[in-house]
């Protein structure tokens, strides 16, 4: 113990470290009348895998959770001063905007989709679709944090009531690991972190547990559909010999290392830890992590690399594992700035206008094609620039920008001024789709997320332009009587719409609008890291957190 935390006679101080600008309601809604409780988990769920676990306990927290020591180790109150309401009235404004509009999309979705998992907008009705085996309601589970960090406590009121009465996990469908795992368990995760609601920490760790087989393989990489109620897993089908792909078992991490924080189970950590392992020993073509990785013999399938779909999110997990465990994860921080050097090396490129783009690599040959996927590597280069060589801080800070800018290129590039999936850099093209197929747009949140992210980062008026900009097209192409639905051809302002309401929508898109039109300590980056589908996810402050164990001994006496 160096600091005098621990020391009766510091209880006051303690207590100082809650910043006295906590807002009186936000600190009523953060605490949701349970923050002062200890929360233990009950063992039951658990108690099969914990005693199955093997001794080693890979950074996992050997003291009980309780929510009030997670409370008290946060550097400041998560909802900010006044829930992040900014000062200027024009910025308030479109804030307040956002906010009608996740209302409306809510308010539909109830309307016409309740416990189903999408609201299809223009038939008015919902979809179930066969992404999560079974399990509804992906747009209540999605939405929960947005609702409540935009203070729309009614909504989120039914959200939670709905969780309680009708989130069933005992189903027995075929599920997507990677899509239950970001949308359900981190939903979920952020909701109880959130609220401190200890339903939503036993709905998550119970679904966790739920998700275990799909790791029994040979290497321990999962394969990527999994019957929740069997535990029987296999391969997708269109995936190459029975292969895993590197953005779905990449993409469980920090998920992961939070469940085993709040069931005190080692086993989550331990899953994740071991894929870690066999990644960063694996021979890798010139630095590069191929998307395909057989779970039986442990080697690379084919030789496709991507910073867009099948590899994107991988590697945002290790930069965000390495500031999640409050920059102690060194191999993951080591393994981020390997990969990057690599990227910068082979896929990152300059267009003849002088676009910045990340290409696609099949073997050594480039593919110049960028995902609409692609563009949150703004977003997370950026937050990564300063914890990389020092010299090269304002390096990594240009290439967020200049990505970032490339991809707004490609929203105003269209006639609908919203993104298209996928864009060229080949035969005269630069930043728009030269394919019928690669012309639509699915509500995604990758371009704005990237806004919001260097909009933290630099504080340049233009991003919150660009925000604005994508905002005023939402309004004109996407929203419908009932909803917002996606539309097919950005390049057509007769739009003709795709009838579906994403739960990433409501989860990410309209959540970073949010936030890029807030102040900076709604949801501060030094306490959260945003999983993939943006469900906030707290920065685990070991060392407080071990210095409050034993100050909570202190106080009880
Ligand atoms: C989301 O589910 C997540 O952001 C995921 O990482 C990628 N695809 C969608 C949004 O486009």
């Amino acid at each position: 113990m160096t600091s005098g935390k621990g020391e009766t006679s510091t209880k006051l101080k303690s207590l100082s470290r809650k910043p006295s600008v906590s807002h009186e309601a936000n600190e009523e809604r953060m605490a949701g009348g349970k923050a002062q409780e200890d929360f233990t988990l009950p063992r039951s769920k658990t108690e099969s895998a914990l005693e199955k676990a093997t001794s080693s306990d890979h950074g996992a927290n050997s003291d009980t959770f309780t929510y009030k020591k997670f409370k008290w180790c946060l550097l400041k109150p998560p909802l900010g001063r006044d829930d992040g309401k900014p000062s200027d009235p024009k910025t308030n404004e479109r804030r307040e905007k956002v906010k009608e509009m996740m209302k409306f999309a809510w308010d539909n979705y109830k309307r016409y989709a309740w416990g189903k998992n999408e609201l299809r907008p223009l038939t008015k009705n919902g979809h179930i679709g066969n992404m999560f085996g079974g399990l509804r309601g992906a747009s209540i589970i999605d939405s929960l944090d947005t609702l409540f960090i935009m203070g729309l406590m009614e909504e989120y009121n039914d959200a939670k009531e709905w969780v309680k009465t009708s989130l069933d996990l005992n189903s027995n469908g075929e599920a997507s690991l990677f899509e239950v795992n970001i949308r359900y368990v981190g939903g979920l995760l952020s909701a109880y972190y959130l609220t401190g609601e200890e339903l939503f920490r036993n709905k998550a760790v119970e679904l966790g547990e739920k998700l275990l087989p799909a790791f029994n393989t040979p290497t321990g990489i999962p394969r990527g559909v999994i019957n929740l109620g069997s535990g029987t897993s296999w391969s997708w089908g269109w995936a190459s010999a029975g292969s895993s792909i590197l953005a779905e078992f990449g993409t469980l991490h920090l998920e992961f290392v939070h469940l085993t924080e709040l069931s005190s189970n080692p086993i989550y950590t331990e899953k994740v830890m071991n894929i870690r392992k066999l990644l960063n020993k694996i021979e890798k073509p010139h630095g590069l992590y191929p998307n395909f990785l057989s779970p039986v013999s442990g080697n690379w399938v084919q030789h496709h690399v991507s910073i867009g779909g099948l590899g994107d999110s991988f590697y945002e997990y290790l930069i965000k594992s390495y500031l999640m465990s409050d920059k102690t994860d060194d191999d993951a921080k080591k393994m981020y700035y390997s990969a990057l050097e690599a990227i910068e090396a082979n896929l990152v490129q300059k267009s003849p206008a002088g676009l910045t783009y990340m290409a696609e690599w099949r073997g050594g040959i480039l593919d110049h094609k960028m995902g609409h996927l692609a563009c949150f590597s703004g977003g997370m280069i950026g937050i990564g620039a300063d914890d990389g060589a020092p010299d090269k801080r304002q390096h990594y800070l240009d290439l967020a920008a200049e990505i970032t800018h490339t991809c707004h290129e490609s929203y105003v590039r269209s006639a609908t001024k919203l993104g298209p999936e996928a864009f060229r850099f080949d035969s005269g093209a630069e930043a728009t789709a030269t394919r019928l197929s690669d012309r639509y747009y699915i509500l995604r949140p990758e371009v704005i997320e990237s806004y919001m992210y260097m909009w933290r980062l630099t504080h340049d008026p233009k991003y919150r332009e660009w925000g604005w900009e994508a905002v005023e097209a939402l309004e004109e192409h996407c929203r419908v009587e009932s909803g917002f639905s996606g539309i097919r051809d950005v390049y057509t302002t007769t739009v003709g719409h795709d009838n579906m309401q994403q739960s990433f929508f409501l989860s990410e898109t309209l959540k970073y609008l949010y936030l890029l039109f807030s102040d900076d300590d709604l949801l501060p980056l030094e306490d959260w890291v945003f999983n993939t589908e943006a469900h906030p996810l707290p920065i685990i402050h070991r060392s407080c957190l071990q210095e409050e164990a034993t100050q909570d001994k202190t106080v009880s006496e």
